[in-house]
C-alpha cells in the first residue's frame, strides 16, 4: 500500500504533522461535507455555516447544529483517529491540525491538536463587550434548547464556537500550524477534498518546506499530483496499516 519512502519517512521522522478533514471521521459515521451527507433538509451545509445565515435566522442555524450534535453524540472515534494518536505517541515531535469540529480526535487520545475550524461542543457569546465573546464555553446539551440560546452573563445570542465560511481563522491556530509545518519532515494529509482555504494550502506549504507529503484519500484530489505520494485508501484502513508497518504494531 505504501512506498518504502513513506515507511522510512515515518520511521525516521523527527517531526510529523497530520492534517485531517471530514473524511477521517467518515468511518465513524459522520457525514462528509461534500459527500451525500453534506445536505440537511433542503440546505447545503455550506450555505448554513456562514455569519450571514446566522444573522438572518439564528434559530435555523442552531437547528442545523443541533441536528449535527444529535448525529455526533453517539458516534465513536475510528481506527484512523486512534492510529493518529499512536503516531503522536511514537515520534519525537507531533502536531495534529484538523478541519473537523467533531472532537473525535480528542476522544481517540490526540494531545497536540489544533482545531482550525473550532469545536461543535463549544459555544461563545456574540457580544464583543462580553468576556464570553473571546472565551468559548463547553456546552454538551443535545439538543441545545430553548433556541436561540442566550449568554448567561449578558443575555446576548450565543453562537457555535465554529469558524464559518467567510470568517477568518484564529490567528494563533494558524501561526501554530505554520510553525509546525515549517519544521516537519513528514506531513500526512488525510480525508480532505483540499477545497477549503487556508487548510487546503498547507500540504503544498509542507512540500515547499522540504517535507515528505503523503495523502490518504479513497479519491484523488487536486493536490494529489503535487505531493510525494497519494494512497487511494480509507484512512481507517491506511493509517493503522502505516503505523503497523513502520513500527511493528
Ligand atoms: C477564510 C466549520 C479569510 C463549519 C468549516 C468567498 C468569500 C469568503 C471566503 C471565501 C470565498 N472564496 C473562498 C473563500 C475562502 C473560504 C473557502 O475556502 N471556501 C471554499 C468553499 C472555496 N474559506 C473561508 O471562508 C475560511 N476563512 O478564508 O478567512 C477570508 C475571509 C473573508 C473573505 C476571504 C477570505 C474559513 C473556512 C472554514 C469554514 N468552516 N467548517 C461547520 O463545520 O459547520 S469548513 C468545512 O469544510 C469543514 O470543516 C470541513 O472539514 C471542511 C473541508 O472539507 P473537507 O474536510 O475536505 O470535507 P469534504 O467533505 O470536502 O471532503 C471529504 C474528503 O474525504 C473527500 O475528499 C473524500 O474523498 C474523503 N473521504 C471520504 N471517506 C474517506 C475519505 N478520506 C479518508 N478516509 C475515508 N474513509
Amino acid at each position: 500500500m505504501f512506498s518504502q519512502n513513506a515507511i522510512t519517512a515515518l520511521r525516521s521522522a523527527r517531526s510529523v504533522v497530520v492534517l485531517t478533514g471530514a473524511g477521517v471521521s467518515a468511518e465513524s459515521g459522520v457525514p462528509t461535507f461534500r459527500g451525500a451527507g453534506g445536505l440537511w433538509r433542503t440546505y447545503q451545509a455550506t450555505s448554513l455555516a456562514t455569519p450571514e445565515a446566522f444573522a438572518k435566522d439564528p434559530n435555523l442555524v442552531w437547528e442545523f447544529y443541533n441536528y449535527r450534535r444529535e448525529v455526533l453524540a453517539p458516534l465513536e472515534a475510528n481506527p484512523g483517529h486512534y492510529a493518529i494518536a499512536a503516531i503522536e505517541a511514537q515520534v519525537p515531535d507531533f502536531t495534529l491540525v484538523t478541519q473537523n469540529i467533531d472532537n473525535l480526535h480528542r476522544i481517540a487520545g490526540s494531545k497536540n491538536l489544533i482545531e482550525l475550524h473550532g469545536n461543535i461542543w463549544r459555544v461563545r457569546c456574540t457580544n464583543s463587550a462580553c468576556e464570553r465573546f473571546t472565551n468559548s464555553q463547553e456546552n454538551r446539551q443535545v439538543p441545545i434548547s430553548p433556541l436561540p440560546p442566550r449568554c448567561g452573563e449578558c443575555g446576548s445570542l450565543l453562537r457555535p464556537h465554529i469558524v464559518w465560511f467567510g470568517e477568518t481563522l484564529d490567528g494563533n491556530a494558524i501561526r501554530s500550524a505554520v510553525k509546525a509545518i515549517r519544521k516537519c519532515d513528514l506531513f500526512i494529509v488525510a480525508g480532505t477534498s483540499a477545497v477549503v482555504q487556508p487548510a487546503a494550502g498547507m500540504p503544498l506549504m509542507a512540500r515547499q518546506e522540504g517535507a515528505y507529503v503523503l495523502e490518504i484519500n479513497p479519491e484523488r484530489t487536486d493536490l494529489s499530483e503535487a505531493l510525494n505520494e497519494s494512497i487511494q485508501e480509507a484512512s481507517g484502513v491506511a493509517l493503522p496499516n502505516l503505523f503497523e508497518v513502520a513500527f511493528g504494531g
